[in-house]
């Protein structure tokens, strides 16, 4: 089963592994509204940056309850200690059955303003976890083709980002990311 998928300007590509050890122009951190760390990938991209990017989160401007990034949207920064230039920090949604569609488009959403703030440094590689399938209770089958179909959409277009990487932490999630990767490459397994 192929874990790669060749858009027109750019590759989808599915690896089994750390986040923190992607050596690619921008990581995405799976974070919370207040930047401010936490546990999960977020937490694991704060150690191994190390507090440079603590220090230059809080400084990135706050709403009066401490938030720095509404649900959906992105703020970047350096990436500290990390192999990677940039952070890309990905506010994912809360996972509600009630409000479903909600969650199914703030998880595109993200997605795509991760891509597109990544372009937006001139990025040519951006790894992405698996924003919200962890505390966030978004359902792993239903995220990833929601986050697959957001990376082969944005290089449908011209963009500087020619790899788009998913690490997945285990191997039962790489699985099911290949199977939602088989399914986007449709029958011709392009
Ligand atoms: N590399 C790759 N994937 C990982 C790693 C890692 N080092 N560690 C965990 N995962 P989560 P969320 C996987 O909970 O659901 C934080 O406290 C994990 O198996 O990190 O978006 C933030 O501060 C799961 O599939 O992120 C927020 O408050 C996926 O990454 C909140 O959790 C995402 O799990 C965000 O929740």
């Amino acid at each position: 089963m192929s874990d790669s998928l060749q858009a027109k300007h750019g590759r989808i590509e599915l690896v089994l592994g750390n986040i923190v050890e992607q050596a690619v122009d921008a990581i995405v951190n799976a974070a919370n509204t207040k930047l401010a760390g936490g546990g999960g990938v977020d937490g694991a991209i704060h150690r191994a940056a190390g507090p440079k990017l603590l220090e230059e989160c809080l400084r990135l401007p706050a709403d009066e309850e401490g938030r720095r990034c509404p649900t959906g949207d992105v703020r970047v920064t350096g990436a500290g200690n990390l192999p990677a230039r940039y952070v890309i920090h990905a506010v994912g949604p809360v996972y509600n059955e009630r409000y479903a569609d909600k969650a199914r488009r703030q998880l595109r959403e993200v997605h795509e303003r991760a891509l597109a703030a990544a372009a937006a440094k001139g990025c040519r590689s951006v790894a992405f976890p698996a924003i919200s399938t962890g505390a966030y209770r978004f359902p792993l089958g239903e995220a990833a083709p929601i986050a697959l179909a957001a990376a082969q959409e944005h290089l449908r277009q011209a963009t500087s980002v020619q790899l788009v990487r998913f690490v997945l932490f285990s191997p039962p999630q790489l699985e099911v990311f290949r199977a939602a990767l088989k399914a986007l490459a449709g029958p011709e397994g392009v």
